[in-house]
């Protein structure tokens, strides 16, 4: 059997921007040509739980797509802690999907997400600590699902579910999950080491960029479409993944409609904007290739600082680009940098935080050349939330 993962959709991301139409355009890519028996759609399918009705209408429109599809004889034999009832539409003629939500989509215990309205409507198969065994010929397939759970909860839930692995099924385990290995360890509590016994493949959604762990028996599935202009975004073209179970392979396809991404750091010291605003827009120049279908995607991240005193207006570097420029300024004057070494030297000298003010507000008139009176006293009343005496100080000059 081969079974397509497409994961992190996210439909409805950017809606009402110029990119409203990429998670669309690029997951129906991904399900028109995908060349499996059934699909699974590890979480995240929407980017947000309550999504306008323009985004579920042109959600459900591509989600039928696989349903429309020639059907490859997949048949439903059998769930487990799942009610069969809904599982027996129109989600089996064509390719099956099967799919778990995600963050995105993750609401409150008794609420209806977008993806349980999805199966309501008999397009898709949703898990959340169930399975099903799905069968083609004489093969089957055991897909057990946990939805998406807040993180310090994700060990407690797996271990309470216990998923069991099915005799004589290949057995493959659905998540939504970080796992220390794939992202900075405090923010996950799970790790590989985690995944219950016995089964044959893991498929984790939620991380977008695709990669596979441990010999094969962990699937990062990755997303369709870019929601953060990172520099790991760069790495790989958005797609999709295919697994064929005849031989255990796995192969990665990317999607053809998508923006190129391109990631640009740039360093300044003490510069002056004007300067700046050349060498940012001749790097752009030649960073942004020419007569793409799309247009590109360009993170630019200014570092380092600008002369003393002075502003950068971050529009005349974008102007008149045809790409979709997002500049992250992160240049910092020199003032500025003197201030933090200020804070940082008298953090050093653990100073009081009442000294610490009184020399700040010392500086601070100082650099205002006010010669009123005796900043520590001025400080003392302002503390004490003494206005008044404060101001009878300052006037009395
Ligand atoms: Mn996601």
């Amino acid at each position: 059997m081969r079974i397509a993962v497409i994961s992190d959709t996210h439909f409805g991301y950017a809606w009402g921007t110029e990119r409203e139409e990429d998670s669309f355009r690029q997951a129906a890519e991904a399900l028109r040509e995908a060349d499996a028996d059934i699909v699974l759609l590890p979480g995240d399918i929407f980017d947000s739980r309550v999504p306008k009705q323009e985004i579920m209408k042109k959600a459900m429109r591509i989600l039928s797509i696989p349903l429309e599809r020639p059907g490859t004889g997949v048949v439903l034999e059998d769930t487990i802690n799942k009610d069969t009832a809904p599982v027996t539409w129109r989600a089996f003629t064509g390719i099956p999907v099967v799919a778990i939500h995600g963050t995105h989509e993750r609401r409150g215990r008794g609420l209806a997400n977008p993806v349980h309205t999805l199966e309501a409507a008999g397009m898709l198969v949703h898990l959340h600590c169930q399975s099903i065994v799905l069968r083609k010929g004489d093969e089957r397939i055991a897909l057990h699902g946990m939805s998406g759970v807040p993180e310090s909860y994700a060990p407690e839930v797996l271990k309470e579910w216990n998923p069991t692995p099915v005799a004589g099924a290949m057995n493959i385990l659905m998540l939504h999950q970080s796992f220390k290995e794939t992202v900075y360890a405090d923010a996950a509590y799970l790790t590989l080491d985690d995944m219950p016994k016995g089964f044959d493949l893991a498929i984790n959604g939620h991380i977008h960029n695709p990669k596979i762990f441990n010999d094969h028996s962990f699937l990062q599935a990755g997303s369709t479409v870019i929601t953060q202009l990172r520099q790991s975004e760069t790495e790989r073209p958005k797609g999709y993944f295919v697994l064929d179970t005849d031989n255990r392979t796995i192969n990665f396809y990317p999607i053809r409609a998508q923006r190129k991404l391109i990631y640009l750091e740039m360093d300044f010291d003490g510069t002056p904007p004007a300067e700046i605003v050349e060498k940012a827009r001749a790097k752009l120049e030649e960073s942004i290739p020419t007569s793409e279908e799309f247009k590109p995607l360009v993170k630019l991240k200014l570092r380092g600082s600008l002369s003393k005193g002075s502003r950068l207006d971050t529009t005349q570097i974008r102007n008149g680009f045809d790409a979709l420029i997002s500049i992250d300024n992160e240049l910092t004057t020199d003032d500025f940098r003197k201030k933090i070494e200020e804070l940082r030297e008298m953090h050093r000298s653990k100073m009081s935080v009442d000294e610490m003010g009184a020399r700040l507000l010392e500086g601070n008139l100082k650099q205002a050349n006010y010669a009123g009176p005796d900043a520590q006293r001025l400080f003392a009343l302002l503390a004490d939330g003494d206005i008044e005496g404060a101001q009878r100080l300052v006037l009395k000059k």
